[in-house]
């Protein structure tokens, strides 16, 4: 098993370095030197319980000294798939400072994606919750466990129920006092990419390049020691991980405020009770907060700015987040392989509302390009490249995708299409890749094809994505089916299921169909299938009465 690791030509590396992008601090640092600067200021909130940084640096020098006894040596990669608690902080900073190599695992992924991660990583631990919005994580870790030799360890935060696994607060002992010694430049953590093909890929992160991303971002987001950020969205998610999220509230010193999930009943009460002054949502959610807010009972008033991306907040609703919530917009457009794009805070009401923003970066190179490769003018839509000092060069452990998805001079294939406008600003018009952007959480056409595939009752499949008055896109499968008795809608959405994936994977619809469309050459290809698809099922929606 390969380590993890993320290079860039020593020319790009040493720019990054001179222009003071990347500083030479690793989070095991950061966390110390945040524990020293901020001492006796709040952390994090979760529920009652108030963690001042002293205290969330001393336990993750304890979890430290716990991983380390657990004979999990530095380098070594722990899946950790927790919720919004303020375990996750205490986990992820403990494994930091043991040179560890946390894998984000979402809360919502199952058995399939589970054991995907944990193979493609080499992870030798596996770190979750006992149970989470009304699922138990148990079972699922023991069946890790028992499939991938290479996990030898299940640290549980909260109950062990009847199993021998680890309990997240035995580790809580004695304190390894300084971080492991980690080369900054090194892979920090794995993160998940929502991915257009197959399953999840891994993207190996290093800290310098992610902490210049949150720095400047808490800088971008007008972040203070006085501000207050509610993770509302999973904080496995790049979003509000880091756009600012959790680790930008935390390296400016402020407060960070775990929502265990992100309706408005929730979260408007933390918002009143925490005074909350900036938080970041996809844009169905923004919606249900907009719909929501004006019949609160709860005072939302210190709400200064509200993130939004994700997947594309159409201008009309962006128009209705001051009148109604009496807070900034900012539109946010990033990708867990690195550029990020906001609005600025004192950009016009125009640029907010109809745009997606600009890099962060003044070295985020972007290129808009054609079907030949050639740059666009300015305003003309075309294909998203770019490269710079927080986006990765390549996939860990992925030769395929890396040569599709990366130029041979360095620049990453987004899928996106955008326009440019003047000042940089960019707006997303579309995408050229098959996924589908289901309220944010992207899914692989093709990884949910090979699902119904394994179905005996079905010849062929192809997944895409239909409008969606809510969720921005749903997900509607095309089915053809064997010979014989065809399978029901109601039994290939259960096999589906069964086939252990997360639920905003199983396709929302699904259309049983005689045959696909060839040519007269054979087969066409899926991507032109699934075109076609689409385009018959939106002329029948529409062709049909309401
Ligand atoms: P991932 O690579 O899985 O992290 O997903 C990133 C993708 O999400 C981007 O490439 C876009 O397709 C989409 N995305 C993120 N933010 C926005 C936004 N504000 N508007 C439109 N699409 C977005
Ligand atoms: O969708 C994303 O992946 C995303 C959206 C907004 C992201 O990674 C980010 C901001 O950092």
């Amino acid at each position: 098993m390969s380590s993890p690791e993320q290079i860039w030509p020593e020319e790009f590396a040493r720019r990054y370095r001179e222009r003071g992008y990347w500083r030479g601090e690793t989070f095991g640092q950061m966390l110390a030197r945040l524990g020293c600067e901020h001492g006796e200021r709040t952390a994090v909130v979760d529920g009652d319980r108030r963690w001042t940084y002293a205290e969330l640096a001393r336990r993750a020098r304890q979890l430290a000294q716990g991983f380390a006894g657990l004979g999990l040596d530095p380098g070594t990669r722990v899946l950790v798939q927790l919720p919004n608690r303020a375990e996750f902080l205490s986990t992820v900073f403990g494994l930091f400072h043991a040179g560890l190599i946390p894998v984000y695992a979402l809360p919502a992924h199952r058995e399939t994606e589970v054991l995907h991660l944990a193979r493609k990583s080499g992870a030798r631990a596996h770190v979750i919750a006992d149970r989470h919005e009304g699922f138990d994580y148990r079972p699922l870790a023991r069946r890790v466990l028992d499939e991938v030799p290479e996990v030898s360890r299940v640290i549980v935060a909260g109950d062990v129920g009847e199993t021998n696994f680890t309990p997240l607060e035995a580790l809580e002992g004695a304190e390894m006092a300084e971080p492991v010694a980690r080369d900054p430049g090194s892979v920090a953590f794995l993160q998940i990419s929502g991915g257009s093909t197959g399953l999840p890929k891994l993207i190996p992160r290093t800290h310098d390049d992610y902490l210049y991303s949150f720095r400047a971002s808490a800088d971008i987001c007008g972040l203070t020691p006085d501000s207050v950020y509610l993770a509302a969205l999973p904080v496995a998610h790049n979003f509000p991980m880091s756009s600012p999220g959790i680790f930008g509230a935390l390296i400016a010193g402020a407060r960070v405020v775990m929502s265990p999930n992100p309706s408005p009943e929730t979260a408007f009460a933390l918002i009143a009770r925490e005074g909350v002054t900036i938080t970041g949502l996809v844009p169905p959610l923004a919606l249900v907060w907009l719909q929501a807010a004006p019949r609160t009972k709860h005072d939302l008033s210190s709400l200064e700015v509200l993130l939004v991306g994700g997947a594309k907040f159409m201008p009309d609703a962006a128009a209705r987040v001051r009148p109604v919530l009496g807070c900034t917009l900012q539109q946010v457009f990033g990708m867990a392989e690195g550029l990020v794009n906001y609005t600025r805070l004192d950009d016009s009401e125009e640029i907010i509302i109809t745009t997606q923003g600009r890099p962060i970066s003044p070295d985020d190179e972007v290129l808009v390009l054609d079907d030949e490769g050639n740059p666009v003018p300015e305003g003309e839509p075309g294909h998203l490249f770019t490269r710079g000092p927080y986006t990765i060069r390549g996939y860990h452990d992925e030769p395929a995708a890396n040569a599709r998805d990366f130029t041979p001079d360095g620049f990453y294939r987004t899928g996106d299409i955008v326009r440019r406008l003047p000042g940089g600003y960019l707006e997303v018009r579309g995408r050229a890749t098959d996924h589908i952007n289901r309220a944010g959480e992207k899914i692989s056409a093709e990884e949910v094809e090979d699902h119904l595939l394994a179905h005996p009752s079905v010849f062929d499949a192809a997944v895409v994505s239909v409008p969606d008055r809510f969720l921005g896109e749903r997900s509607c499968a095309f089915v053809v089916a064997a010979e014989g008795e065809p399978p029901s809608v109601r039994d290939l959405k259960a096999f589906v299921r069964a086939r252990g994936i997360a639920e905003f994977k199983v396709p929302d619809e699904i259309v049983l169909v005689p045959a696909f469309e060839t040519t007269a050459l054979g087969k066409i290809s899926r991507k032109a299938l699934r075109a076609a698809l689409k385009e018959r099922y939106l002329e029948q929606k529409e062709g049909s009465p309401a």
